[in-house]
């Protein structure tokens, strides 16, 4: 960060910012329409075809214009810039922050330590487009002769939750005649039944790692290798194995010809790797045009977030309301709510874009936080959320911003589906805001002893982002767009978005106690009580 800024609460936006909100926290969306009849125009805003809706959001002109102060001053404008020059804002990592260069035009040059990264981005998205057009034209046989058929992702993390979000919300553009499935956990079940009801010699596995050393992609791609090997020789690594990676070394060491690799760079982080080789899944599945129109998407939001004004930037407009919730109101989640279902996917990917991102309690200078950061993302898909946990969110005791994503026009349009859909999805905004009063309820002619119970507060935020329809652009614009509010968010709150020690932690920790489970002789244990009382139950019940 630029060490001239202050600490985020001696900010004069920041403060004023607490006098404002003493002034407005009892501000009623109710009364906000009711005093200005054009609201639900004004405070909306719209670019790339999506229109964005925060009318409903406990705000007044005065809130959006203090968080338009604070976004200028915490430096966010000059750290955009940082991101997009490809300087090491990854401060713990020592790395440059370049997923934006993944999708820029092959025209631009972007350098990292002197050398301009964008040729060999171009050469490797040439060459996975060579590659997903042979498996998708058949012509990328298997070891005996046969047709791929099938692809099995292997990764984690970031090189899974992109793969399969993707791969889930453009279903309708896949290629139908070829099954993607997507291992991950090293829970054996996963596996096994990915591949179940598959013939090896029709099935490529892609092995997703940035690293290659991860204990859970390792140890599926191992189990792969020998379940591909029951019915083939050895050779057939080479046509049934390919990896996408940045370490050849290991890559070469585990058997795959790195003629068979795809690979990417240190500054790709995990979450932010959709667009680069980890995307391969998704490319073979929707085709090298469809992925490039993808990327076209994402690149049509970095430019928007780097060049458009605060009050007309929506991933800058996005991130300042979740920071307004989170830091003001005290609220500790949000929920993304997508009326669409091929987006079922999205809420688990957001999750770890948001909290993997945002989930740190110290300043990039060390400072531990007296703030609070990164709220929880959850969520499920419209309807299936009305039916459960909704109720909460609407008359339950805690504050839960909303994000509705909507589409106009539907992919499988059938009957009045979407009519209804659409309906929901207005109908929730509309009674989350403005609630019903006990007045209403009694005129209703609901019984008194029963009032309370039919009575909804309201009050409750929430934003509108409707899109026309979800296209591979579409999708492309709205990763980018909750990207970059989490970079908004990151840079205000003066925190490293982009490293992860707590899944570093993750990565280690099993190790100690794998030989404790594994050793035939009785180990000597040094856990605290519970942990030695556990391991002694497995051994003994295994
Ligand atoms: C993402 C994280 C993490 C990572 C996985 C998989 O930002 O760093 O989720 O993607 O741990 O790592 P590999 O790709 O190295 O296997």
């Amino acid at each position: 960060m630029a060490s001239d800024i202050k600490p985020l609460t001696k900010l004069a936006a920041w403060q004023a910012l607490e006098t404002h909100y003493l002034k407005v926290r009892e501000l009623h969306l109710r009364e906000l329409f009711a005093g200005n009849p054009k609201r639900g125009e004004q405070l909306t805003t719209e670019a790339l075809g999506i229109y964005f809706d925060y009318s409903k959001h406990r705000v007044t002109d005065e809130t959006i214009t203090l968080l338009l102060q604070l976004a200028e001053e915490s430096g966010l404008r000059a750290r955009i810039e940082s991101m997009f020059r490809g300087e090491k804002i990854n401060m713990t990592e020592n790395r440059a922050v370049l997923h934006t260069a993944l999708r820029a035009p092959k025209d631009r040059s972007i350098l990292v330590d002197g050398e301009d990264v964008i040729p060999q981005i171009h050469s490797v998205l040439d060459k996975m487009a060579g590659f997903a057009d042979k498996v998708r034209a058949g012509e990328w046989k298997g070891h005996t002769g046969k047709q791929i058929r099938n692809v099995v992702n292997i990764g984690i993390g970031g090189s899974d939750l992109g793969p399969v979000m993707a791969y889930e919300a453009l279903r309708h553009y896949t290629h139908r005649g070829l099954t993607f499935r997507f291992v991950s956990n090293i829970d054996g079940t996963d596996f096994a039944e990915a591949v179940r009801d598959l013939d090896a010699e029709e099935t490529l596995f892609i092995i997703a790692s940035k690293t290659f050393t991860t204990l859970e992609t390792m140890t599926n791609a191992h189990t792969a290798r020998d379940w591909a090997l029951k019915t083939m020789s050895s050779r057939a690594v080479a046509m049934h194995f390919v990896a996408l990676s940045t370490n050849a070394a290991e890559v070469r060491k585990f058997g795959i010809d790195t003629a068979n690799m795809f690979g990417f760079w240190d500054w790709v982080g995990g979450r932010y790797s959709m667009c680069s080789a980890i995307g391969l899944s998704t490319m073979i599945a929707v085709g090298p045009d469809n992925f490039i129109a993808m990327l076209d998407g994402f690149h049509q939001m970095d430019e928007h977030f780097r060049t458009a004004p605060f009050e007309r930037n929506l991933p800058a407009l996005m991130g300042l309301l979740g920071l307004w919730y989170n830091n003001f109101f005290d609220a500790q989640t949000i929920a993304v709510l997508p009326y669409e279902q091929y987006l079922k996917r999205f809420p688990a990917y957001l999750q770890q874009l948001t909290m993997e991102s945002n989930g740190k309690r110290v300043t990039m200078d060390g400072t531990v936080l007296d703030y609070q950061t990164g709220p929880v993302y959850w969520g499920e898909p419209g309807t299936n959320g009305q039916h459960s946990f909704y109720q909460l969110i609407h008359q339950g005791t805690k504050l839960i911003p909303c994000d509705f994503i909507a589409f106009v026009k539907p992919l499988n349009p059938l009957g009045r589906h979407h009519d209804l859909l659409m309906a929901n999805v207005f109908a929730q905004a509309e009674a989350l805001a403005f609630g019903k009063t006990s007045q209403e309820a009694g005129a209703e002619g609901v019984p008194a002893w029963l009032v309370p119970h039919k009575t909804f507060e309201g009050n409750r935020p929430s934003t509108t982002i409707l899109m026309d329809e979800l296209t591979p652009a579409a999708l492309g614009k709205l990763v980018a767009l909750y990207e970059h509010s989490v970079f908004t968010q990151g840079a205000i709150w003066q925190i490293d978005s982009f490293d992860q020690w707590g899944v570093e932690l993750g990565k280690v920790l099993a190790g100690r106690i794998v030989p404790e489970l594994e050793n035939k002789t009785e180990p000597e244990l040094n856990h605290d009580s519970s942990t030695n009382a556990l391991i002694r139950r497995y051994r003994k019940g295994k």
